[in-house]
Parts: C-alpha cells; sequence; structure tokens
C-alpha cells in the first residue's frame, strides 16, 4: 500500500514551487512563474539533446536537414530556447548567457523584475561521446527596473534569490535551491513532468573524491599543488581520495553533491583566474552547495561574495564538502 502511495501521491516541481510560494503569503506568483518557463526550457533541451545522437546518425545535426535548414548546433539552439521562454515568462529584466557577449535587456512591455544569468549548455563540447552535459542558470532580483544597467547584473552571488542546474545524462536531472535548501526533480518523460526524487540533499560533511584536471598540475600555485598531493599521499596515514573527474561540469558538482568530496578548478600560470565562469557557473554551483551544507571559496574568499566587474570573468573555485573545502582554506591562508 505505501509503495501506492508514494506512487500516487508524487510531488511535481509546479506543486512543489507553488508549496514554495505559499509560505510568501506576499508573493504575486511572478517567481513561480519564472521556474515554470525555466523549467519549461529545460524539457526542450532535455527532449532536443537525447535526439542529438540519432539526429547526427539521420544526418540532421550540422548538417542541413531534411527541409534543407542548416541545423543548429545544439548549444546555440539551447540558447535559443531558453531566451525565449525567459523573455515569454514577462518576468524578467536582463538575461546573461554564456553565448551571447551582451547582456539582452528585455523591451520594457515585456519586463519583470528578475534577472537571469544561464548557461544554456554547460560542457557542450561532450555532447558526441554521450557524456552528460547541463543547464547551468541563477536568479536575481532587481532594485529598479525602469532603467535597467548592466551594474544591476554584476552581484555578488550571495544576493541570488534562486540557482540550480538540469543535468541531461541517463536521466534528466533538475537540482533547484531557492534559499531554504536543495530539491532534486527527475523527469518523467511518460508524464512529462520533474518529479521530486531527492528531496532536501544535503552533501556529506567529508568525502572520499577529489575532482581536478590533474593535466593542469604542472601550473598549478603551491596550496592547490599541496592539497592534491596530500588527496593522493594523506600525511595522517588515511586512505587515499578516489580521483574522478568528468570534464562536465554539471556532471562532476552533482556527483560531488550526492557523494560528498571537493571539485576544484583552480587558478594556474597560464589562467590566473581559472576557467570558470562566476556568474554562470560558479555563482549557482557555489550557491547550491552552501544550501546543502557545503561551501564554495575562491583561494582568496568566499566565492558568494566576489563583486563581478565584467559579465564573464572567470574565478577559480574550491567547492564541495565542508571539511574538505576547509583544508584547502587553511593552505591558502598559511602561504
Ligand atoms: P577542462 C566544459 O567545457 C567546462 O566549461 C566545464 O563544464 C568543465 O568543468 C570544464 O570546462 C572542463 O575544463 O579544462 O578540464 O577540460
Amino acid at each position: 500500500h505505501s509503495a501506492d502511495a508514494l506512487r500516487t501521491d508524487f510531488m511535481t516541481i509546479t506543486r512543489f514551487v507553488l508549496n514554495e510560494q505559499s509560505k510568501h503569503p506576499e508573493s504575486r506568483g511572478d517567481f513561480t512563474i519564472l521556474l515554470n518557463h525555466i523549467v519549461l526550457g529545460c524539457k526542450f533541451v532535455c527532449s532536443s539533446v537525447n535526439k542529438a545522437g540519432l539526429a547526427k546518425l539521420i544526418g540532421l545535426a550540422g548538417e542541413t536537414n531534411v527541409q534543407g535548414e542548416e541545423q543548429k548546433k545544439l548549444d546555440v539552439l539551447s540558447n535559443e530556447v531558453f531566451m525565449k521562454a525567459l523573455i515569454s515568462s514577462g518576468r524578467t529584466c536582463i538575461l546573461v548567457s554564456e553565448e551571447d557577449e551582451d547582456a539582452i535587456f528585455v523591451e520594457p512591455s515585456r519586463r519583470g523584475r528578475y534577472c537571469v544569468v544561464f548557461d544554456p549548455l554547460d560542457g557542450s563540447s561532450n555532447i558526441d561521446c554521450g557524456v552528460s552535459i547541463g543547464t547551468i542558470f541563477g536568479i536575481y532580483t532587481l532594485k529598479d527596473t525602469d532603467e535597467p544597467t548592466i551594474e544591476d547584473v554584476l552581484q555578488p552571488g550571495k544576493n541570488m534569490v534562486a540557482a540550480g542546474y538540469c543535468m541531461y545524462g541517463s536521466s534528466c536531472t533538475l537540482v533547484l535551491s531557492t534559499g531554504a535548501g536543495v530539491n532534486g526533480f527527475t523527469l518523467d518523460p511518460s508524464l512529462g513532468e520533474f518529479i521530486l526524487t531527492h528531496p532536501d540533499i544535503k552533501i556529506p560533511q567529508k568525502g572520499m573524491i577529489y575532482s581536478v584536471n590533474e593535466g593542469n598540475a604542472k601550473n598549478w600555485d603551491g596550496p592547490t599543488a599541496t592539497y592534491v598531493d596530500r588527496c593522493k599521499f594523506p600525511e595522517d596515514g588515511s586512505s587515499p581520495k578516489s580521483l574522478r573527474y568528468i570534464g562536465s561540469m554539471v556532471a562532476d558538482v552533482h556527483r560531488t553533491l550526492l557523494y560528498g568530496g571537493i571539485f576544484l578548478y583552480p587558478a594556474d600560470k597560464k589562467n590566473p583566474d581559472g576557467k570558470l565562469r562566476v556568474l554562470y557557473e560558479v555563482f549557482p554551483m557555489s550557491f547550491l552547495m552552501e544550501q546543502a551544507g557545503g561551501q564554495a571559496f575562491t583561494g582568496k574568499q568566499r566565492a558568494l561574495d566576489l563583486v563581478p566587474q565584467k559579465l564573464h570573468e572567470r574565478s577559480p573555485i574550491f567547492l564541495g564538502s565542508f571539511d574538505d573545502v576547509e583544508e584547502i582554506k587553511a593552505l591558502y591562508a598559511a602561504e
């Protein structure tokens, strides 16, 4: 009986968000409408990504399709899908995408009070080999929407009201925080609904996995090199950590969130700011980690305290289990 009860009483992301909204009587439902449009975008991209392999096989992707149109690259298509979904929500004012050099200012008649920063298809270079990829997003509210300027977007990550990612892999999993913990939802394709499958995710206090591109080791600074060395040759005789590195941020972060451990993309001599982008990679993932009981550090400060100066600026990032990140913080503090 209980299994049936569970199955028939499933919680969809729409109901979940409405429940959250009911906790804020003053809310006018704008946030719920915005999230529903983001969810719509994720469903569309999930469907396109899953067909990508097949499309390539039957000669659609990358070449001309049956109508003779140039098939769009998936990251370009995903960007257009999210742009359209966000603008048509009527709840956004400024949109920042990894795919667009400049911010998009929504025309006044369609303007709302939210700013969304997003990477529509992070890790898209991994599509052809079937590695999981994903959409990453963060949401800010804007103080004033009459004369929005780019400065309204250059806010520290701690000002975000929500952040999340959608991972397109063996299943389509959307992980979301609206500032009161982290919840994971899995798309049931037969219903076209995201069902709550990972309620109240908490990252283990300490993990046994480290996740970094060891190919950059030659160029790491002292604290990073020392930290990674200790992962492999612990001084206290404890077992070494396992290395797991997929090279797709959403997949590496999702594993870190569920299994614990640390994900790092450090600075190196060639890239003093590391590789990952602040607004739509570092901030959303750092927000989620803190909400799940972990932490996120740039090598200099708490990641969410960073105030970006440019839309697409990068930052080194160390995020994951609280105790693991604490160790790297101590090494940088002692530097
Ligand atoms: P590297 C993918 O291209 C990406 O932006 C992230 O998803 C991923 O974490 C990182 O770059 C991988 O970079 O230099 O290790 O290949």
